[in-house]
C-alpha cells in the first residue's frame, strides 16, 4: 500500500485542509500520514476563529519518524500558517524527499484575486520557493498570479495565450508537472490547464461550470488527484478525474437544501470517487 504524508492545517469545523484529505486519500487507498501545521477551530472564512499555532511540534515529529526510519510515497502540503513553516517544509522533503517520493504543493493562500487573511506578499513570494522544491503544484490563477507577477484575470477573459504564459513562468519556477486550477477557455465551461516541462505537454480538462463557489473545493481537487496518482494514474488522468469529481461534488451539494455555508457534501460523493475511471 502506498503511504502518503500530508502536511495542513486542522480546521475543526469548515471541511477543508485534513478534514478533506485525509478521507479523500484513504478512500482511493493509501495510507493516509497526517503532520498538522495548526489547530483552527474553523477555517479563515469564519469570524473570531481560534488558532493554535503547531510549528514547535514539527521538529519533534519529524525526529521521531526519522528514527523509525519512515518512508513516503508522496508528501503534500496544502494550508501552511507561516513563512517559517515553509522554510520548515523545504527541510522536510530533504529529509524524507528523494526520487521515489512524490512532492505535491499545492500554495494554497489566494482566491477570486485576493490573499486569505492570514497572508501577505511575503508569504505568497515564500509559496514560490515551495513550489521550486516540488514535482508538481497545483495554484489556482490568483495564487499563480501572486507566485509569477501577472495580473489576475477573471474566468471570463481568460485566454489560451493568458493560461500559456502563466504556466510557462509557473514551470520556471521549477517543478516539473504545473497545473493551473479555475482555468475557462470556453464560456460556461472551467477547469485545469496543466504543463510538464519535461515533455513539452500541455493537458486541458474542461467541464460545464457550476455556478457556485464553496470553500475547501481546492482541497477536494489536490487530495483527489495525490490519491488517484498513487492509485497509478497518469497526472492527466488524476486531473481530469479530480476535476470531474469536485463538479460533480458542487452539484450534488446545490441539491441539498440544508447544505453548509462553510464546505460540500463530499462525504455523499465519497462512494462515486472510488467507482471513477
Ligand atoms: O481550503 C483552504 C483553507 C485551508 N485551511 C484554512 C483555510 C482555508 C481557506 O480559507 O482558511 C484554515
Amino acid at each position: 500500500m502506498k503511504r502518503v504524508l500530508t502536511i495542513q492545517d486542522i480546521s475543526c469545523l469548515g471541511k477543508c485542509s485534513i478534514t478533506i484529505a485525509l478521507p479523500v486519500i484513504s478512500a482511493l487507498g493509501s495510507e493516509t500520514v497526517i503532520l498538522p501545521t495548526a489547530v483552527l477551530s474553523t477555517h479563515t472564512m469564519f469570524s473570531n476563529f481560534t488558532v493554535k499555532d503547531l510549528s514547535d511540534q514539527i521538529g519533534p515529529i519529524t525526529e521521531h519518524w526519522k528514527s523509525e526510519d519512515v518512508k513516503f510515497d508522496a508528501i503534500y502540503t496544502g494550508y501552511l500558517g507561516t513563512p517559517e513553516q515553509i522554510d520548515q517544509m523545504k527541510v522536510l522533503f530533504e529529509t524524507f524527499g528523494g526520487e521515489d517520493t512524490l512532492i505535491f504543493v499545492d500554495p494554497v493562500m489566494a482566491d477570486n484575486g485576493k490573499l486569505y487573511p492570514a497572508f501577505d506578499m511575503a508569504y505568497a513570494k515564500k509559496n514560490a520557493q515551495l513550489c521550486a522544491a516540488a514535482d508538481i503544484i497545483v495554484p489556482n490563477i490568483t495564487e499563480a498570479s501572486f507566485m509569477t507577477d501577472m495580473e489576475y484575470r477573471e474566468e471570463k477573459d481568460h485566454d489560451e495565450a493568458y493560461i500559456k504564459e502563466m504556466l510557462d513562468r509557473l514551470a520556471q519556477l521549477g517543478a516539473r508537472v504545473n497545473v493551473l486550477t479555475g482555468v475557462s477557455l470556453e464560456p460556461g465551461k472551467t477547469g485545469v490547464m496543466g504543463f510538464d516541462k519535461e515533455t513539452g505537454d500541455y493537458y486541458l480538462y474542461q467541464n460545464e461550470k457550476v455556478n457556485a463557489t464553496f470553500h475547501g473545493t481546492g482541497d477536494l481537487f489536490a487530495s483527489t488527484c495525490v490519491g488517484e496518482i498513487m492509485r497509478g494514474r497518469s497526472w492527466q488522468d488524476a486531473m481530469r478525474i479530480a476535476c470531474s469529481y469536485t463538479a460533480r461534488t458542487i452539484e450534488v451539494t446545490m441539491q441539498d437544501p440544508k447544505k453548509p455555508w462553510y464546505g460540500v457534501n463530499f462525504e455523499e460523493t465519497l462512494p462515486d470517487l472510488i467507482r471513477m475511471r
